[in-house]
């Protein structure tokens, strides 16, 4: 066992039940909405997954250790310290789990944790990935690299428009990244259903997809899935305004020079801003919805 892996008490009776499990992220927490709607969604997806059968085990990286499984007040302190907790991707975990100093884990870094700590669920608002303009940049998240290697799968409401979402998929084909759409043929943008980008195969109910999964890792494929779950229809907001915005922040990073792993959290904060909340409300019904999906499928894996 992995000194530096520190598993909770509900996490570990689950695992030593076969009970379904469900990993959660703390960049979005800490870095993807602002105090105190943070919170309050991460102990409602949280809910969310109880509700639907599975345990829920959110993970951060606290006092020296990949934690998979935090208490209400663990959750409270990575809201309320907001983006001075550092945003921890791979490349980063070595020093974090050095110094002791607190992380948020991004989907990468939770896909990491997540396995090492046996839980092959996970579920998020976005992924990262291929920035616009990476082909001058590189700027490509580490989340798709992770999703090469690690065998996790990820539900997700696809990637926002901020991103170049036709690299973005040409980049996880390579990598030999599957791409299941629930109950849709196109990889949804984030905020909305539709991106005009095909999956590489639509799937209707979650004993199909944990067909799939348990279908890929008993063969030896190692490596994770993504599973694309649109924002419910009467969530989804209006189209023109969403993008308007997204464009407008995007021009602002340019202009700003902002650079990194500041990107994607600046983006998310002036896209908030610039709809007056309706990116905010929007974003926290596609991760409870994904949740449930999340969930779901986690029930089905451990029959
Ligand atoms: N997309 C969102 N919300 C988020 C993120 C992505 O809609 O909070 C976070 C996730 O933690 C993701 C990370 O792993 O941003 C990607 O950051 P980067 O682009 O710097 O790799
Ligand atoms: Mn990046």
């Amino acid at each position: 066992m992995n000194s530096f892996l520190e598993i909770s008490p509900s996490v570990k009776a689950a695992l030593d039940g076969g009970q379904p499990i469900v990993a959660l992220e703390s960049t979005i927490i800490s870095h993807g909405m602002p105090y105190p709607q943070n919170v309050e969604t991460a102990l409602l997806v949280e809910k969310t997954v109880r509700e639907n059968g599975a345990v829920p085990a959110t993970i951060a990286i606290l006092d020296g250790k990949m934690k998979a499984g935090l208490s209400e007040a663990e959750i409270e302190y990575l809201g309320k310290t907001g983006r001075d907790v550092a945003k921890v991707s791979r490349r980063d975990l070595p020093f974090l789990l050095a110094s002791g100093q607190p992380g948020a884990t991004t989907v990468a870094t939770t896909m990491l944790i997540a396995e090492a700590a046996g839980i092959r669920i996970f579920a998020t608002g976005g992924i990262g990935g291929v920035h616009r303009g990476a082909a001058e940049t590189m700027d490509i998240s580490a989340d798709l690299q992770e999703l090469a290697r690690t065998s996790v799968a990820v539900v997700c409401a696809g990637a926002k428009s901020i991103l170049d979402l036709g690299l973005t998929l040409e980049y996880l084909e390579t990598h030999g990244v599957p791409v299941i759409g629930y109950q849709t043929d196109e990889f949804p943008a984030f905020y909305t259903r539709k991106s005009s980008h095909g999956v590489d195969r639509r799937l209707d109910s979650p004993v199909d997809i944990a067909k799939v999964l348990k279908t890929k890792w008993l063969a030896g494929l190692q490596g994770g899935i993504i599973i694309a779950n649109p924002i419910p229809v009467e969530h989804e907001p209006e189209a023109a305004p969403i993008q308007a915005a997204t464009e407008a922040a995007i021009a602002e990073v340019e202009k700003l020079g902002i650079k990194g792993k500041e990107v994607s959290p600046f983006l998310l904060a002036k896209i908030k801003e610039l709809t007056g909340g309706e990116s905010l409300r929007a974003n926290i019904e596609l991760v409870l919805n994904n949740a449930r999906l999340a969930a779901r499928v986690a029930v089905e894996m451990v029959k």
